[in-house]
């Protein structure tokens, strides 16, 4: 073919300015691209105490489109697409070509898991696209914030097509504000906002009957759309190799949260460290009216004390009351007004002090030993992932129904339903982030990434009396830069909490044949040691037990923080044949009798209460996708061991009073 153009001075500067302008373009979306990652992992401005506000629930059925290729979120040529699912476009005559609809797409029930809603998504991992619909009036003077109690792993969230932002990490919730953003009722559907949507449909199967006028308004005035992805990433937390499934999915609750213009965001009021008179704390206001008074009232205890917020909306105080302290055996929670101008918010709080002294740690400055159970967030009785208060009643019940005063909620920061359940029914908590085996810890969005995970768990939950202890990770390997990057953590946990006691679940190693040791070098920057073993499960049979005197190169308590073997709920045979209840009733013996010789030892947490889902045990007939080791079944049943464990802490419990 002749061209005759080609090597002309035209040819060349049109080529010239197209090869700049796609440079321009890709380094604009590589930039982009960039400035995401960096984006994502710092954490928003958490609203916390979201069951004492006003909510308004958007849980229930959600429209899916399942993404496998992520489709609606990259173009052809790999790059974030301007036209995205996100914008829940709609053919608007008979030739416009659209190849998605939301309405006319599947539902999933949120809060909840993926996997366990429909059996072609068990093994899911990949993108999701979640789309709600609502009709909300704003109340004069207010804002709105649109809150995820958890999105497994990265949620981009979308309202009626603009983004609001975007949030890694599957296990913490994150808020957006919407304020200028939700669109109210048009004044002709005003108190019938459902008028515009008569004749309207968005049933699953039903030919497309859903009208948008030019704003994008549906059947609702507003529609959210999230974007989650649970593939797993080697540079994740968790990276991609864990003992667990990985439930994809807005796991948890979604509320729009209502406040005034200027709300209490954000507060901590505990008592002070060393202290049990003293309570210490902060409060942070959020909105223009920042410089004002506020008090704080405990009415049982007869507070009532005033403070002024300073130009940024925050106060530091403390003040010394008479409080009756909350224990395991009286789990008092009081009731704590914070007032403002204009808002006013209550909160049911615990006052107690926990410290260490030597191998011990003191509970209201005595000593006391952790009758501890390890818990993974799997519903009782079900394949799902749970999520909400009577999951947590009936995990929690079931460890005190053990003699449980203690759990430690593994590996990840469970919902808020566990923490608040456990401040009633009094049982402390070990509450941790999935820092867990080979993370990269050289990798600097890595330790970003874990940072926010730890500091979304703090600001959460740092007012529950129940939980003593942040843990920052999990059998991660001794080295160099993982000792470095805990150590961020320690620093980060308790810069942000200096009331709490740090620990980490590591390994022990061997002075000779027979004494294990604890001298993980990392176990100089934490309070607590955890530490995980598997004697008679993993290494030998549980009398080898009979064989170990321990020891410890540091003098701080320890918490044996797993021990255990599986056992098929129901499956008897004698004590040698593994998977029986009594081979799991053996083993457990054996190690009750050798930690019980073990003089540092603050406290157990065996693995683990309940069988639990994991891609990592294929077993036919035995696991079938089944952990094991649960000391109850995954259809609810109390394996022999549970009573080993039930008699054990039965024991503790009467030595303590
Ligand atoms: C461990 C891990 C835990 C596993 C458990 C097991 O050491 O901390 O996440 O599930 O062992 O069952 O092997």
């Amino acid at each position: 073919m002749k061209v005759d153009s080609a090597g002309s001075p035209q040819f060349v500067k049109l080529s010239f300015v197209l090869i700049i302008f796609f440079a321009i373009n890709l380094m604009w979306h590589g930039l982009q691209a960039r400035e995401d990652t960096a984006k994502m992992v710092v954490p928003p401005n958490l609203v916390i105490n979201v069951d004492h506000r006003s909510t308004v629930s958007l849980n229930g059925k959600w429209h899916v489109i399942i993404d496998p290729y992520e489709n609606g979120y990259y173009d052809y040529r790999y790059l974030p697409s301007k036209n995205g699912y996100f914008k829940n476009a709609k053919a608007r005559n008979k030739t416009e070509l659209i190849e998605y609809d939301f309405d006319k797409s599947e539902a999933l029930n949120v809060p909840g898991d993926w996997n366990s809603q429909q059996d072609k998504l068990f093994f899911y991992e990949g993108t999701i696209w979640y789309k709600k619909s609502f009709d909300y009036q704003r109340k004069p003077n207010t804002r709105v914030f649109v809150y995820f109690g958890a999105a497994n792993y990265h949620a981009i969230v979308y309202l009626n097509g603009q983004k609001l932002g975007e949030h890694v990490g599957g296990f913490t919730p994150f808020n957006f504000e919407i304020t200028k953003l939700v669109r109210e009722p048009r004044p002709s559907q005003e108190g019938s906002p459902s008028a515009v949507s008569s004749g309207r449909t968005n049933r699953v199967s039903s030919i497309p009957t859903v009208h948008f006028d030019n704003e994008g308004r549906g059947e609702k005035d507003n529609f959210l759309i999230v974007k989650v992805d649970n593939k797993r990433l080697r540079e994740g937390i968790p990276t991609v190799n864990t003992d667990w499934w990985n439930y994809g999915g807005l796991t948890r609750r979604v509320e729009l949260i209502e406040v005034p213009e200027t709300f209490i965001r954000d507060y901590f009021i505990q008592l002070k460290k060393g202290s049990l008179k003293t309570v210490a704390g902060w409060i942070q206001l959020d909105g223009k009216q920042s410089s004002q008074t506020i008090t704080v009232e405990i009415p049982e205890a007869n507070v009532k004390q005033t403070f002024n917020t300073n130009a940024d909306g925050y106060v530091e105080f403390e003040f010394d009351a008479e409080l009756q302290l909350w224990s395991p055996e009286n789990p008092m929670l009081y009731d704590v007004l914070i007032k403002s101008q204009p808002d006013s918010l209550s909160d049911s709080i615990g006052f107690r002090s926990v410290e260490t002294e030597g191998t011990k740690i003191l509970l209201n400055g005595k000593p006391i030993f952790l009758r501890g159970i390890c818990i993974h967030e799997q519903a009782p009785k079900s394949k799902a992932r749970a999520y909400s208060k009577e999951h947590a009643e009936t995990l929690l019940g079931w460890a005190k129904e053990m003699n449980c005063n203690f759990v430690r909620l593994a590996h990840y920061p469970h919902n808020e339903y566990m923490p608040r359940t456990a401040d009633r029914l009094g049982v402390l908590v070990w509450s941790e982030i999935p820092v867990y085996w080979t993370i990269l810890w050289e990798n600097e969005s890595t330790l970003k990434n874990a940072l926010s995970q730890l500091t979304e768990m703090i600001t959460r939950d740092k007012n529950r009396a129940s939980v003593i202890l942040w843990s920052v990770a999990n059998e991660t390997p001794v080295g160099d830069a993982r000792n470095e990057f805990l150590k961020t953590l320690v620093e980060r946990a308790k810069s942000l909490d200096p009331t709490r006691l740090i620990t980490a679940a590591m390994e022990k190693s061997y002075e000779g044949r027979n004494k294990p040791v604890i001298n993980d070098p990392f176990g100089q920057y934490v309070d607590v040691l955890g530490c995980n073993e598997y004697i008679g499960w993993y290494e030998g049979l549980p009398d080898r037990c009979d064989l170990y005197t321990w020891g410890t190169i540091y003098d701080k308590p320890v918490i044996i923080s797993e021990f255990g073997g599986g056992a098929l709920g129901g499956f008897h045979a004698d004590k040698d044949t593994r998977w029986s209840e009594e081979y799991q009733e053996y083993l457990y013996e054996k190690q009750i009798k050798m930690l019980e010789k073990v003089p540092f030892m603050a406290g157990t947490s065996p693995w683990i209460l309940t069988d639990f889902m994991s891609p990592r045990r294929p077993l036919p007939r035995i696991q079938d996708y089944w952990n094991r080791k649960g000391l109850i079944s995954d259809k609810g049943k109390k394996k022999k061991a549970f009573y080993v464990m039930q008699r054990f802490y039965e024991k503790h419990k009467q030595n303590e009073q």
